[in-house]
């Protein structure tokens, strides 16, 4: 048994390169329930992150008593995380669950019933269509829900109401994967696969703390340092997260100056003839621009701009340049902070530079973040288009309208689909009047939130939150709908390395709280959407019957699901797309032989220009001709819109901490989670506290030009200059109102090619305003580690779970899990 509050990542099964990963299954039940007692186990994989770990929930008496890990799963070889172990069962097996629907009544929520809720919505939305039309109509969803959900929506949305205005809390989260990977490989698709942390000699995490936000997947690249031939690690975070105290390499940039390190970085191949010029010959094109593009920026010009050392930017370049097998892997710190698309493209163009990409040890992973957020950006409820499909291009219009026997002309396809922030925006103007959120909570997790909290409290705005809780969101709503969650219902879902995973349903919903899906199809049903011949757009009776709909909508694109059934995803390992006739069980990794989807005619997109967003468009997409070649897009290098100056001297950065996900409404209401990290600090270096007379625990007020927020400090091992703050606090369990959660500060401001809002970079100002009376709250086990061990204010004690926490660990003697690339190998 392992206290994994306080062991977070477990025991280590040391494994040397090209070996299999051993199998290590995780396991926890609740207080009082034997392993004999359990009635039964459940097929599942986790949501709480985009890792995608295998997982089976146990049953007693018709409730949720626990999980454990799949060691059949070649995604987790039977490994869990904390917030998999504690948060995916406790987090919903919850007595505050909404359990029927509420309505507004004279200004004040009341418990309702279905029909009564349904008919509200749908006779607002009837009369907004007949008076204004289908832009009337926003939808703002998740990257929580499971595909069958998403595709419903995403036909509701395109082919029943006919608005551009649906974007997902994708947009926030991995809109930049997915646009980086159109723009150089000319669709979305990971590269790469996790087997690579098995068959890589150096692995480049960008702006990705992997040890707190794949903690399984970070389990892996540790078992790999710890066995013999121990892979080159570099970092690149202002802080000094568990990722850099491991690397060899660690590059602290100043937030917000990402593409400049890039620039660098692929400077030094150049220079040094780290390349490989056939394979730039054969499968790639615009390598002048590139070369072009990054002159100027000599790791001296790069160590000024972004306040690293050049000579660690030479090393991390000659590792990069050097090494047989280089891993990849990027996330917000790259995608939440300022050129993001430019940002990640350019580590896309390092591996391409030397041709490791569909190779064994050489992948890429744009990470996603969400547990299916790939599904939402496959299925097209996110501002993407159904099955990876090209906006700009008719004929792939024309294959929707014809999958869904409507007319092409109700499929908007006249402009590119609204972003998020526009669609709140829109909301803000008075022209969306009616908008339906499902599954995400903007109340706490968009970026300025005092100007989101007067959208959401426009008049005249008819609001729809579909949830699991009374989230901060909800309090705004008009009609909120109780949804059954994880566990609670059946479908499947897809994670970051393009595994599919099915997740059956374990117990009944709570009350009259049911399934997205259901909710969906009841609209789409009371709305009267039909297709071209008078038969209901949507008649599927459940989730089989959407995925069997989903298959055939990707027959022939890279997302291709025609060989998975929910039958095949059953008993064993999931299965990473593309899966169909010809690769029966799937694909480790896209690419292998060097030919991409950049085809004008199958492509997802035409492209943009990465400094200023403007579409290429077909005719001079078809005149660069890459005809199967990957493209080198870059930018120019500029400084974030808002930087620091005397009034705000300081660079804010947000993000997670490993013991919560997002706005807590699951991990707070797991005791050993939230006992682990239960209230909202800042970091900042010793010199800056030291320079502000702050020491640990002492109560500042951080402002931006946008709001506030109050909280202790921890001093901790962040860069100078900067300061972090988790944005997991928002105030459903707190009496304060608008001054613990992060996005108090934060700006509206978005990269100009994927949306994704500016997350990680805003100019703060800090004041003492009390004097600690106890250490910070922040946990001690992770980047929030405290640099000194005592404050002024007495010891800072280790963060600890004790016996609540204790999970089983059982390091088995059985095969690991073998993939294809593997069985190539042995
Ligand atoms: N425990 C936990 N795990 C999660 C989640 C969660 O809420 N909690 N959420 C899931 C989701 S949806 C997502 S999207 C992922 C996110 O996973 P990550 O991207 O790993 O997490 P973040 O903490 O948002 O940001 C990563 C790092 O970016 C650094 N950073 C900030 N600004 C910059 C910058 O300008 N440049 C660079 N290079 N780095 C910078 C931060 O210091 C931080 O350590 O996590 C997933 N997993
Ligand atoms: N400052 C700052 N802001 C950020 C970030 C950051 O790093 N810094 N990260 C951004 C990122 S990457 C993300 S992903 C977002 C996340 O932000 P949100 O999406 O707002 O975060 P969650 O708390 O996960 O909200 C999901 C909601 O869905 C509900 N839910 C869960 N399962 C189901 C279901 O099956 N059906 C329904 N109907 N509801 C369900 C949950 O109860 C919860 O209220 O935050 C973004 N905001
Ligand atoms: S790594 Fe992610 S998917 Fe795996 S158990 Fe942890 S939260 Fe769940
Ligand atoms: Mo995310």
């Amino acid at each position: 048994m392992v206290d994994r509050i306080a062991e977070i990542w477990g025991t280590r099964t040391p494994y040397a390169r090209d070996e299999r990963w051993p199998v290590r299954v995780d396991q926890v039940l609740a207080e009082g329930v034997q392993e004999s007692a359990v009635d039964r186990w459940v097929q599942s994989a986790c949501v709480l992150c985009s890792n995608g770990c295998g997982i089976d929930i146990a049953v007693k008496d018709g409730s949720m008593v626990g999980v454990r890990g799949r060691s059949v799963d070649v995604v987790n070889h039977g490994r869990l995380g904390p917030k998999g172990l504690f948060a995916s069962w406790q987090g919903v097996d919850n007595k505050d669950r909404l359990t029927r629907p509420l309505v507004r009544e004279d200004g004040v929520l009341v418990e309702s019933d279905w029909d009564t809720a349904m008919e509200r919505i749908v006779s607002r939305s009837k009369e907004l269509l007949d008076e204004r039309g289908p832009l009337s109509h926003g939808f703002y969803t998740s990257g929580q829900l499971f595909l069958e959900e998403y595709y419903a929506q995403a036909i509701v949305g395109k082919a029943g109401i006919g608005t551009p205005h649906m974007d997902g809390n994708t947009r926030l989260c991995t809109a930049t994967a997915a646009t980086a990977m159109k723009e150089s490989f000319g669709s979305d698709g990971q590269p790469g696969s996790y087997v690579d942390i098995d068959e890589c000699d150096a692995m480049f995490l960008f702006g990705h703390n992997m040890a707190e936000t794949q903690t399984v997947l970070w389990m892996r690249v540790l078992d790999r340092l710890a066995g013999p031939d121990r892979p080159r690690l570099v970092c690149v975070d202002p802080r000094s997260t568990e990722v850099a105290r491991h690397a060899e390499v660690h590059l602290p940039v100043k937030p917000g100056t990402n593409l400049a390190l890039m620039h660098g970085l692929v400077r030094e191949l150049f220079r040094n003839g780290w390349i490989d010029e056939d394979y730039i010959e054969q499968h790639t094109v615009n390598v002048d621009g590139l070369r072009a593009a990054v002159e100027p920026w000599t790791p001296e010009a790069v160590a000024e701009t972004c306040g690293v050392d050049a000579d660690d930017v030479r090393r991390a370049a000659e590792i990069f340049g050097t090494s047989d097998r280089v891993l990849s892997t990027v996330l917000q710190g790259f995608y939440q902070s300022s050129q993001a698309t430019a940002s990640a493209c350019a580590v896309n163009n390092l591996h391409l530079l030397r041709g490791l990409i569909g190779r064994p040890g050489c992948g890429i992973l744009q990470m996603n973040g969400q547990p299916t957020a790939q599904n939402n950006r496959e299925c097209g409820a996110d501002g993407d288009l159904s099955g990876f499909r090209n906006w700009e291009n008719p004929a792939h219009i024309q294959e929707l309208a014809d999958l869904w026997n409507v007319d092409p002309v109700v499929i908007p396809h006249w402009a590119p689909p609204t972003h998020a922030l526009q669609i709140f925006r829109y909301v803000e103007q008075g022209s969306i009047e009616f908008l339906w959120i499902s599954a995400t909570n903007p109340a706490v997790s968009m970026p300025q939130l005092p100007r989101i909290r007067e959208i959401l409290d426009t008049d005249g705005l008819f609001l729809v939150v579909q949830d699991l809780y009374l989230t901060e969101t909800a309090q705004y709503a008009d009609v909120v709908l109780p949804a059954a969650a994880w566990g609670e219902k059946t479908g499947t879902f897809t994670n970051v390395n393009r595994t599919v995973h099915l997740s059956e349903k374990a117990v009944d919903p709570p009350g009259q709280a049911r399934s997205d899906l259901d909710t969906f199809l009841d609209y789409s049903a009371r709305m009267g959407f039909t297709r071209r011949d008078g038969t209901p757009l949507l008649d599927w009776s459940g989730p089989e019957d959407a995925f069997a709909a989903w298959k055939d909508c990707t027959r022939g694109r890279p997302c291709d699901y025609t060989g998975l059934t929910y039958e095949k995803l059953r008993g064993g390992s999931g299965v990473p797309w593309p899966c169909n006739e010809d690769h029966p069980d799937g694909v480790v990794r896209l690419y292998r032989d060097g030919v991409f989807p950049t085809d004008p005619e199958y492509c997802e997109t035409y492209g943009h220009d990465l400094l200023t967003g403007a579409t290429v468009g077909p005719e001079t997409y078809r005149a660069n001709n890459p005809a199967g070649r990957a493209i080198f897009k870059t930018a120019a290098y500029h400084p974030a819109h808002e930087t620091p100056d005397d009034d705000y001297p300081f660079r804010l950065t947000t993000g997670r901490t490993v013991y919560h996900f997002h706005t807590r409404t699951k991990t707070g209401r797991s005791p050993q989670l939230d006992g682990a990290a239960p209230d909202v600090w800042v970091e900042m270096s010793v010199k800056d506290a030291e320079a502000h007379d702050l020491g640990e625990g002492d109560i500042v007020r951080v402002e931006s030009r946008r709001g506030y927020i109050t909280a202790p400090v921890r001093v901790s091992g962040i860069r100078d200059g900067s300061i972090f703050a988790p944005f997991h606090y928002g105030y459903w369990d707190d009496d304060r109102s608008e001054d613990r959660a992060a996005n108090e500060l934060t700006l509206t401001d978005w990269d100009p090619v994927s949306k994704q809002p500016v997350l990680k970079n805003a100019a703060v100002r800090v004041r003492k305003v009390a004097d600690g009376v106890a250490p910070s709250p922040a946990p001690t086990t992770t980047a929030s580690r405290p640099v000194g061990r005592s404050g002024r204010r007495g010891p800072v004690l280790p963060t600890v779970g004790g016996r609540a926490a204790q999970a089983e660990e059982t390091i088995a003697p059985v095969d690991p899990p073998m993939v294809a690339s593997q069985e190539e190998h042995s």
